[in-house]
């Protein structure tokens, strides 16, 4: 029944780790958050793992857990989670998933006004009620109103890595069918935004074929719903995430219109619609045809039917109506950056703070599946204590590290990165001495989130040897809006050539697509990172290009596409201009 065992064993882990958390048990909390993320991040099936007694990739999942994991695999459920469930009210385990409803909150609420449920947690936080409990200001009870509202809107929407994965598997599936002559995603899913609603599937076949191909789609193993079914077209709720899978079967005379038609989005749609309109022509899903005498003009092939418009073809990541028409019509959209032009990683974590693998074991990933040029690992400073953040001291042994990596491998593969952190005041949490003895500095806000911190982020920029900014906006979706990025982040950034990141983590996608497209018409470099935390991580990069392209940017613009000599070049010219002691 579960396409993704992984997923919901990781699920259930996260519960049972928030439910310790609730019973203070902080031990059993961590080593199930632990496990969780271990499941989230394994690239095969668990069941492998269990069955070869391949259990190297399962380090830190102890013996209880991975009893847990059998018992789930053969009866499909954990007696201790169902025991456990019945120690907290069902809607705490949720709630806790939101920022800033701890297992203290939500006890204090529930022990002081006999709180249960979600639905009444929201009308006593409304009411005042909250507000009267001891250590529960109007601007704390104001906050965790806030945040419920971001959790609940993020949860109306999947985020666009899950929906990818999601969709992929459901192509490949399909692609099993011969009868189907042209698969691909539609929708805000072919487009790349950052948050989907519905997943968009849209096939070619013969008319004779439909039938086939939609029994084929509405009995796959992971639909839990038929909710429509016609002649061209089905919709279903599958189990994984409870989401809704459109397809849509077209003829394969209309593949190209029916593509473009569906890939909206729908702002796009009628700016094109109207200028074929402006030319005598009328465009449907069916095709292009002469608005007079309904001859057929193109259909078949999307790229025709823009260009008998008098249009380029428009990568799907540009179709939002933010200007891409007008250049399309005047032959001027260029060449996006794509994911072979990465030519290496600069943001990582490893096991000297909060990754999950050794420098070593990433390094042998990476040679083994990427064609990466250099990577730079960057752990976070001493600031970040629940990462265990480095030290003056610490720094040394870890560079120290990195050069017997780098001398073995025979080359400077490894770039002796820092995430360093920018303090309340702007300062950064290490002394010049040591930033200047590293190659790659990232400066990243990991507190007070909840300030406009322009003024922290203008000020990091000042620093010589900040290379880029980390996450600019902190925004996390499901938990933080984030601060807004200001112009004058970006004026600073072109005037002391200091990059912005664009943060590829699922939950981050930090830098937003509308400020990648302001930093592109200003000339301020960008650089995409995974910030992996495992070896799982790394894959995120894809999204990271896909945010940029929704942002129209070039190889060019994209400073990780340029060899580490040329990345070299980028900070002098910033030490040099900025007056920095060491060069
Ligand atoms: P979503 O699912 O909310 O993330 O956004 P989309 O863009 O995937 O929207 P969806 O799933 O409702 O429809 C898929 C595409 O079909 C959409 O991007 C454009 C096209 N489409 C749907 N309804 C209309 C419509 O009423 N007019 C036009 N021009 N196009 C439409
Ligand atoms: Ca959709
Ligand atoms: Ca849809
Ligand atoms: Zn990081």
């Amino acid at each position: 029944m579960y396409q993704n065992i992984n997923k919901k064993l990781a699920g259930i882990f996260r519960n049972m780790s928030h439910i310790y958390d609730f019973l203070d048990d902080k031990f059993r909390s961590l080593a199930y958050q632990r496990a969780s993320q271990i499941l989230d991040d394994l690239p095969d099936d668990i069941r492998n793992y269990i069955q070869s007694g391949e259990t190297h990739h399962l380090r830190g999942i102890g013996s209880g857990i991975e009893e847990k994991i059998e018992e789930f695999i053969k009866t499909g459920k954990i007696n201790k989670y169902e025991e456990l469930k019945k120690l907290i009210p069902t809607d705490f385990i949720e709630l806790m998933k939101v920022q800033g409803f701890g297992p203290k909150t939500l006890k204090k609420i529930n022990q002081e006004l006999g709180i249960n449920t979600k639905e009444e947690l929201i009308k006593a936080l409304k009411d005042g009620r909250v507000t009267s409990l001891k250590g529960f200001g109007e601007k704390k009870v104001q906050s965790l109103l806030k945040a419920l509202e971001v959790y609940e809107s993020s949860q109306k929407r999947l985020l666009l890595w899950d929906a990818l994965n999601i969709g992929k598997r459901l192509v490949e599936n399909l692609k099993t069918l011969k009868e189907i002559k042209q698969i691909e995603l539609a929708g805000s899913l072919r487009r790349k935004k950052e948050t989907v609603g519905d997943i968009d599937i849209l096939v070619a076949c013969e008319g004779k074929d439909r039938e086939k191909v939609l029994n084929y789609f509405t009995t796959l193993e992971d639909v839990k719903e038929v909710i429509a079914k016609g002649d061209t077209k089905a919709s279903v709720i599958i189990y994984e995430k409870d989401r809704q899978v459109d397809l849509r079967v077209l003829d394969p005379q209309e593949w190209g219109s029916g593509l473009q038609y569906f890939t909206g989005s729908k702002e796009h749609n009628v700016r094109f619609r109207d200028i074929a309109k402006s030319k005598g022509l009328k465009v449907s899903e069916y095709g292009v045809f002469d608005a007079k005498t309904g001859s057929k003009i193109a259909g078949d092939r999307e790229e025709d039917v823009y260009r008998v418009v008098g249009l380029q073809w428009i990568p799907p990541e540009m179709r939002e109506d933010r200007g891409e028409i007008e250049l399309a019509l005047e032959g001027k959209i260029h060449t996006l950056v794509k994911l072979s032009d990465i030519k290496g990683d600069l943001h990582i974590h490893s096991t000297w703070t909060d990754g999950m693998n050794t420098i070593q074991e990433i390094v042998g990933h990476l040679l083994k599946h990427y064609n990466y040029q250099y990577i730079s690992i960057t752990d976070h400073s001493k600031a970040v204590r629940v990462a265990h953040g480095l030290d003056e001291e610490d720094i040394l042994r870890y560079i120290e590290e990195i050069d017997g990596i780098n001398k073995k491998l025979g080359f400077n593969f490894i770039k002796k990165g820092i995430e360093v952190d920018i303090m309340l005041d702007g300062s950064l949490d290490l002394p010049d001495e040591i930033l200047s003895r590293l190659d790659w500095v990232v400066a990243s806000i990991h507190t007070h989130f909840n300030r406009d911190n322009t003024d922290r982020v203008l000020k990091a920029m000042e620093n010589p040897y900040v290379c880029v900014i980390g996450h600019p906006t902190g925004k996390t979706f499901g938990s933080r809006e984030g601060y807004p990025l200001s112009e004058e982040i970006i004026k600073l950034a072109k005037e002391t050539n200091t990059a912005l990141e664009i943060n590829a983590q699922p939950t981050r996608m930090d830098l937003p697509d509308v400020w990648i497209r302001k930093c592109v018409k200003n000339d301020v470099k960008l650089v995409i990172s995974t910030d992996s935390h495992s070896l799982s991580n790394f894959a995120y990069i894809d999204i990271g290009v896909a945010l940029a392209r929704r942002g129209w940017a070039k190889k060019e613009d994209i400073l990780n596409t340029r060899s580490w000599e040329d990345i070299e070049n980028f900070k002098q010219i910033k030490r040099r201009r900025l007056g920095a002691k060491v060069k």
